[in-house]
């Protein structure tokens, strides 16, 4: 039989799903508004992802996300006030106002943080694994990593490396069929990327990145393997982001068929409708746990932006530019 989360897991869960979209629908219409500056990349479509992970870990497991990173440090639990800030440059933002979209990090819960350079976190992740590991933690680090960067130099070595030294990392691949505008279809070399695990003598499982109780149960069951072995897993999930790679993306490299396909797949409708179908929850709950969750978002932007915290240049220059005193030692 399938996994089925609890009544009062499943809620919470459900609840994340909602948080990471519509946080992800208020930036849109923020850059729309022309509130927001620079660019951003959005995941809607994979929710289930972002909300299956890190929920089934231990709150002191490591993070190290990618350029598409508001859905797993919504999961990891940081404040919308602090995430909504750090878009707007705002100094009580996550990162000082100073990082943006793509650079969010919350090192207080275990989020090592963000960075727009494709594949750089996986090796980050597997030197904290291998200082956990010197440690005697239990814990573990996990590297997320697209289906794009999968080829990249640094993330089969981190592999190999991790394999050799048995170190305590999850490889955690989001495959959402593209990246930028090259589909995986003809830029990855194996069917499954998953399969890749077994040149490294690495453990590894391919899931439907659609299917929230899936990725839970998954990741729970390689977080567990991890543990008790003390060796590396490879998981990859598979997943579609609706939106565009990021601002003004036409779209113009897939077809309106394969969107709608993907569409009638939507993780959360799916969620929603095996949670009335097993009367966990009713229509009119779940709409009312949708405009609680968008009147949230909206009150904290209103609330951010009625009381903005800018950045002074003088604060700017001091992360961007060393004193002389500093420079001089
Ligand atoms: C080292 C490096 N090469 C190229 C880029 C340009 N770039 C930004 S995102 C991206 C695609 C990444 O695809 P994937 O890993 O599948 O992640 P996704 O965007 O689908 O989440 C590329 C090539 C980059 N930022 N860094
Ligand atoms: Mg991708």
């Amino acid at each position: 039989m399938a996994f089925e989360l609890d009544k009062d897991k499943a809620l919470s869960t459900l609840s994340l799903m909602l948080r990471i979209r519509l946080f992800e629908e208020k930036i849109e219409e923020m850059f729309s508004n022309h509130v927001m500056h620079g660019t951003t990349h959005l995941a809607i479509g994979q929710e289930a992802v972002h909300a299956g992970v890190s929920p089934a870990l231990d709150p002191m497991d490591w993070i190290v996300t990618t350029h598409r990173c508001h859905g797993h440090t919504l999961a990891k639990g940081s404040s919308i006030e602090e995430m909504f800030a750090e878009f707007l440059g705002y100094s009580n933002g996550l990162a000082y106002g100073l990082g943006g979209s793509m650079h969010l990090i919350d090192v207080d819960r275990h989020n090592a943080g963000s960075s727009a350079v494709v594949g750089s976190g996986v090796p980050i992740a597997t030197g904290m694994a291998l200082q956990l590991k010197r440690s005697g933690s239990k814990q573990l680090a996990v590297a997320f990593f697209g289906d794009g960067a999968s080829s990249r130099g640094a993330i089969h070595e981190s592999m190999n490396i991790a394999s050799v030294m048995r170190l305590p990392v999850l490889f955690l691949c989001e495959h959402n069929m593209y990246g930028m505008s090259a589909c995986a279809r003809d830029m990855v070399s194996t069917d499954s990327i998953a399969h890749r695990g077994a040149s490294y003598g690495i453990e590894s499982r391919m899931v439907d990145g659609n299917d929230v109780e899936a990725v839970f149960e998954s990741v729970t069951h390689a977080a567990d393997y991890i543990r008790e072995h003390g060796k590396p897993y490879l998981l990859e999930t598979r997943t579609y982001r609706f939106s565009g790679h990021s601002k003004n993306d036409k779209k113009l490299y897939r077809t309106h068929e394969e969107e709608q396909q993907w569409l009638q797949r939507d993780p959360i409708a799916l969620f929603e409708q095996r949670l009335i179908e097993r009367k966990q929850m009713s229509v009119i709950q779940m709409e009312s746990l949708r405009q609680s969750i968008k009147d949230e978002m909206d009150t904290t932007v209103e609330q951010l932006m009625n009381n903005p915290q800018e950045l002074t240049i003088e604060e700017a220059a001091g992360f961007t530019y060393a004193s002389k005193e500093d420079s001089a030692r």
